[in-house]
């Protein structure tokens, strides 16, 4: 495998995952590659999970902070936390071992916008970043790193640490070689524009210039993504994205969209992927992503000539089209761009760029308040990723979701949401299986009454009633009427007899 590392004095750093665990000490902040799966060190966590072991069973502290681009794996964040190695973690995670750990309270979570994580981590706002460890799919002769399957944060990670590992993993393509744009960002107070007009648009250099002085270790690996497979596209599913379609016609109708002028971002998830299936036998065509992962129904439109250029920071694939991007990257690389987590979205290309953003949801309330990340408004899901990012800034923000989840004990539409991570302010509409509820230009109350709508409708009448309370009790209160006193009473339900209907 040194043919991918064609740096000598980086070659002459070459060791095991656990000789270079030894440069990851008790107490220190750690800023990982990774994002949704992809492109995360594939044995440094489980080194260093080891090693906190062995320090715990000897009767000594050992945890880390870690910084990443967003979720991992279970062999990374996962034995990680099952080795009680964290102390906290930012800005993102969906790994149910982690999940867990959080939700009792054993580590520390900070649930943070994506574009935010890493001028934070560089900043400062966490502490100077004492390593990074970041997998690349080569190391050119200059020493530069090639990503593999994403990009996230490293390119800051590298620049704010003192020590870094480079772990260079054989699985990934060698022809990934010209996907990435790395454009650096230049310090603060000497922003400027990022020249980015349209999604395809290449800005910096296909490589990651690193300073080879600060790296300690190089670690070779031949393991993959952890790629989790999509579920089978159910009827649900479908009739959501029928809706979806629904919508984005009557914006063509309307004049607000041509049928070559769909700009995507797409949450991740078997919902979204279902939208990207319909849109093949769409009238939609020339479509393009400017988005934060590649997922497969993205891989399908590219295939079949409707998307002509997808922007991202990470794929985000089953195994059957990781191992189909990785035998053909050279001719997806014409189609794909992989940038820094901070460029891909950062709110100043959304906003001009005009994307439509279609996200997941927890819940959504009456007047187009939404939860994406704790049930219940205590327990921590995943986190915000880029959803606030795409939401707040994207020409058009959308929402879909099933109406109902756990076999209809719980509602997605609730008279108030129990956590509110989109406001009613950057909501525009709403999507389930019953429909698009539309909710730019109405008033609160004229939203109220199109959110039942899109509602389950063993939900409805108890939304209707909620409102008719609400506003009986709100004379002096009408513009967006509450009875506060039974505003939560879904949640409180669920939470004492496991369905929101009490
Ligand atoms: O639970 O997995 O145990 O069956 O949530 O629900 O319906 O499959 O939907 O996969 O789109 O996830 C908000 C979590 C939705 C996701 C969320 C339970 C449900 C199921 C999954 P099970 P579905 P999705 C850019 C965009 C934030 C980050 C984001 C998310 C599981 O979309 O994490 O948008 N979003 N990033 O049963 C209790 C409710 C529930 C509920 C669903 N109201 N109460 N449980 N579930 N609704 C990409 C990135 O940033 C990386």
């Amino acid at each position: 495998m040194n043919e991918r590392i064609k740096n000598a004095a980086l070659r002459a750093k070459l060791m095991s995952a656990d000789d270079a665990a030894r440069f990851v000490n008790h107490g220190d902040k750690v800023g990982m590659s990774g994002f949704t799966g992809s492109a995360y060190p594939k044995a440094l966590p489980t080194a260093i999970a080891e090693r906190a072991r062995a320090e715990h069973e000897a009767g000594r502290d050992y945890t880390i902070d870690l910084f990443t681009g967003a979720s991992t794996a279970p062999d990374c964040d996962g034995v990680l936390a099952e080795a009680d190695a964290l102390r906290f973690r930012a800005p993102y995670q969906s790994d149910p071992t982690m999940r867990a750990a959080i939700n009792a309270g054993r580590m520390g979570y900070a649930d943070m916008h994506l574009s935010h994580s890493a001028q934070q981590v560089e900043e400062g706002f966490f502490g100077a970043l004492d390593v990074a460890i970041v997998e690349a799919s080569q190391i050119d002769a200059d020493g530069n790193l090639v990503p593999s399957s994403g990009v996230g944060n490293n390119v800051e990670y590298l620049n704010a640490a003192s020590r870094i590992i480079v772990e260079v993993n054989s699985w990934q393509s060698i022809e990934l070689d010209g996907m990435a744009d790395i454009w650096q960002m230049p310090a603060l107070p000497n922003r400027v524009a990022i020249p980015i007009n349209k999604p395809g648009d290449r800005i910096g250099t296909t490589y990651i210039p690193i300073d080879a002085s600060k790296v300690v270790a190089v670690v070779e690996t031949d393991a993959p993504d952890r790629n989790a497979p999509f579920k089978p596209i159910d009827d649900i599913s479908r009739q959501i994205a029928g809706n979806f379609l629904d919508f984005l016609e009557g914006e063509v109708r309307a004049g607000r969209l041509t049928y070559d002028g769909y700009i995507m971002q797409s949450g991740v998830g078997n919902v979204p992927n279902a939208v990207m299936a319909r849109l093949l036998d769409s009238k939609f065509e020339n479509i393009q992503a400017y988005t934060e992962v590649i997922q497969d129904g993205m891989v399908d439109l590219i295939d079949a000539g409707k998307m002509s250029v997808a922007s991202a920071t990470s794929f985000s694939l089953s195994p059957e089209y990781a191992n189909k991007m990785n035998a053909e990257a050279k001719r997806y690389r014409e189609h794909i761009i992989t940038r820094p987590l901070q460029i891909s979205n950062h709110p100043e290309v959304i906003r001009r760029v005009g994307l439509i953003a279609t996200n997941g949801m927890i819940e959504a309330d009456l007047y187009g308040h939404v939860n994406s990340t704790r049930v219940a408004g205590s327990r921590i899901m995943n986190g915000i990723g880029g959803s606030g990012d795409f939401t707040r800034n994207g020409y058009i923000s959308s929402f879909i979701s099933p109406s109902v989840a756990q076999d209809g004990a719980i509602s997605a539409i609730v008279p108030f949401a129990s956590h509110i991570d989109h406001t009613e302010h950057d909501v525009m509409v709403v999507i389930t299986e019953h429909g698009f509820a539309d909710l730019r230009g109405l008033t609160p109350r004229e939203r109220a009454r199109r959110m039942v709508q899109v509602a389950h409708p063993d939900y409805r009448p108890l939304l209707e009633d909620y409102l008719e309370r609400a506003e009986a009790a709100s004379v002096k209160a009408m513009h967006e009427p509450h009875h506060l006193a039974t505003a939560l009473a879904f949640h409180q339900n669920l939470n004492e007899t496991g369905s929101m209907r009490g």
